[in-house]
């Protein structure tokens, strides 16, 4: 068997049936690999989405990995193929999420000796090795299905996220005895039962507890909702935690009313979440115990040292402090009408932003409860993040703290192709959708039925809007000259619709969403928007901030 053969067989056996892949001299090997490996018996047949930039295909595997929770590949030549992937790359990392990133390699003995191979670039293993947290180098077809395994559950280690392995270009086609490898046992750490007793402890006599979900929670739904009713305790999210607690819930809460909350709060239970915003903007005090779930050993104690930490996945130890948590628990009157009223109020709060908050609801009539929603750097997309309900876990894909625009699209293709069976929707800005709008050509090749949604207002708003309220109305590269949307998504065979305004949305999205044989863009033409950082932004609101509170750059 080849190597090439070898890592397609050890894909498949860890139940990879898709690859996103922009081809190249050095990967032809691997490509012929996959090809052959349709209809035979040692492998699965693989599904290669091919794309028409590496960003694309990276932003695809990222998609996909978010929608579904599983590891998902893609596969790029070295040098620039690398480099053109790395944005989503980094956005991976930064959302934890298990990506494969397989690269070529210039011919193995030449590897490190400047002989200006093509592709070549000084030290790819060091880059690599920087971007995420395991990476090898395939140099045998008899390792390669040994390597994939572990890469593959480096993904669940520690700190959760993408890995890396490169294939030089003459060993990909090389043959030799191999070995079949099953997946590797993810060992699941022993659950701390003195931190468990001292999290309950806490958490059943506080008079204000308060649950934080992040992204790592996103597996935990269940979990963390049945502590929520346990403990009356409202569940902030923003970002990467919506969609773990219902928004239906009374207990559910945006980032304005968890900042609130915050102040009030006297035990904190923080699940897979950097907890960024309040323990480096909003403050902690002595009065505020800190419990913290978290996969990484090394994320807890970053900031402040917490009061209660337990490592491991969220799921088992919060389905263990479910357990242990009743015998500890004060009588707790329900917090249902209380939270009632704050969302009242600041609904009301939230109210002037229009036309953002129509847009959404106009959207989230047509998105059914388990359909995708795909988050972007623009107007909407920030309101979206407070006021877009959400029911469902892994329903609301955002792109975490790394916020890069132009990360929308392709992720949510990748999304579309890896959830078929759901609708997905992206929203974009005019600035972010050009980042990979070229990606409507693989969208059309692959009949991929994903619905688009682009607010043109002409301009990175977002930044002209700072320069005017900030900068004395010094306009400077925030304009935008676009074009006709509707005409260039028609050009690619898309379908195309322009809805002015969220009742033409509405109706847009409804023909879109029953259109299920490729992509559709709808074209939504905008002015400029309020702002929404006063609800983002937020301010101390108890005791010392540990570092010095900057304003964040968006
Ligand atoms: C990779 C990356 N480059 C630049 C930025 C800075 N940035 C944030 S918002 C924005 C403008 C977004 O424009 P558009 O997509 O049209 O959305 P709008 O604000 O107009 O709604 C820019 C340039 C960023 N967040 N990420
Ligand atoms: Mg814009």
């Amino acid at each position: 068997m080849t190597a090439a053969e070898a890592t397609v067989g050890a894909l498949s056996a860890h139940g990879l049936d898709t690859i996103y892949a922009l081809p190249g001299v050095h990967n032809d090997d691997f490509f012929d690999a996959l090809a052959r490996s349709a209809g035979t018996r040692k492998a699965a047949k693989m599904r290669v989405v091919h794309t028409r930039h590496e960003q694309g295909a990276a932003y695809m595997a990222l998609g996909a990995a978010l929608a579904t929770g599983k590891p998902q590949a893609y596969c790029v030549v070295p040098g620039p193929g690398l480099l053109n992937s790395a944005a989503a790359l980094l956005t991976a990392y930064g959302m934890n999420a298990p990506v494969l990133a397989l690269f070529g390699q210039i011919p193995d003995s030449s590897i490190g000796r400047g002989l200006a191979y093509l592709h070549e670039i000084r030290d790819q293993a060091g880059i690599i090795a920087r971007l995420v947290d395991w990476s090898a180098r395939i140099r045998t077809p008899h390792e390669a299905p040994r390597l994939v395994a572990e890469a593959i559950r480096s993904m669940s280690l520690g700190r959760p996220g993408p890995a890396a392995l490169e294939c030089a270009i003459d060993v990909w086609g090389r043959s030799g005895p191999v070995a079949a490898q099953s997946p590797l046992p993810i060992p699941e750490p022993p659950i701390d039962e003195d931190a468990i007793s001292a999290a309950a402890t806490r958490l059943g006599a506080a008079k204000r507890p308060l649950i934080v979900a992040g992204g790592g929670a996103q597996d935990a739904s269940a979990e963390v909702t049945r502590l929520a009713h346990l403990l009356q305790a409202p569940v902030v999210s923003y970002r990467r935690g919506r969609g773990v607690i219902d928004d239906r819930d009374p207990l559910a809460a945006n980032l304005p009313l968890g900042h609130e909350l915050w102040a009030e709060a006297d035990v904190v239970l923080a699940v897979g979440t950097h907890l960024h915003s309040p323990l480096l903007y909003w403050g902690i005090d002595s009065d505020l115990a800190i419990i913290r779930v978290d996969a990484d050993p090394e994320e807890p104690a970053r900031v402040a040292v917490p009061d209660v930490t337990l490592i491991g996945f969220a799921k088992p130890i919060l389905e263990r402090l479910a357990q242990v948590l009743p015998a500890h628990n004060a009588r707790r009157p329900s917090r249902a009408e209380e939270m009632r009223e704050r969302h009242a109020r600041m609904q009301r709060r939230l109210a002037k932003l229009e036309p953002q908050l129509s847009y959404l609801a106009a959207i989230r009539s047509e998105l059914p409860e388990d359909g995708i929603f795909v988050d972007e750097v623009t107007q909407v997309g920030f309101v979206s993040r407070l006021a877009f309900p959400v029911h469902r876990p892994r329903t609301y894909i955002s792109p975490g703290y790394q916020d890069n625009l132009g990360f929308g699209f392709a992720t949510a293709l990748g999304a579309q192709c890896a959830r078929a069976d759901v609708p997905v929707l992206s929203i974009s800005g005019d600035g972010g959708f050009l980042f990979t709008a070229s990606e409507m050509a693989t969208a059309v090749r692959h009949r991929i039925p994903l619905v688009t949604v682009v607010f043109n207002d002409g301009a990175f708003g977002n930044v002209r809007r700072i320069q005017e309220e900030r900068y004395g109305h010094r306009l400077i590269a925030s304009d935008l000259a676009n074009p006709d949307f509707v005409g260039f998504a028609e050009s690619f065979g898309a379908r195309a619709m322009r809805a002015k305004s969220p009742e033409e949305l509405r109706n847009a999205l409804r023909r879109a969403l029953a259109h299920r044989d490729g992509p559709t863009l709808i074209e939504v033409p905008v002015g400029p928007m309020p702002s929404p950082w006063e609800f983002i932004l937020m301010g101390r609101v108890r005791g010392d901030s540990r570092l010095p509170a900057s304003d964040k750059v968006t």
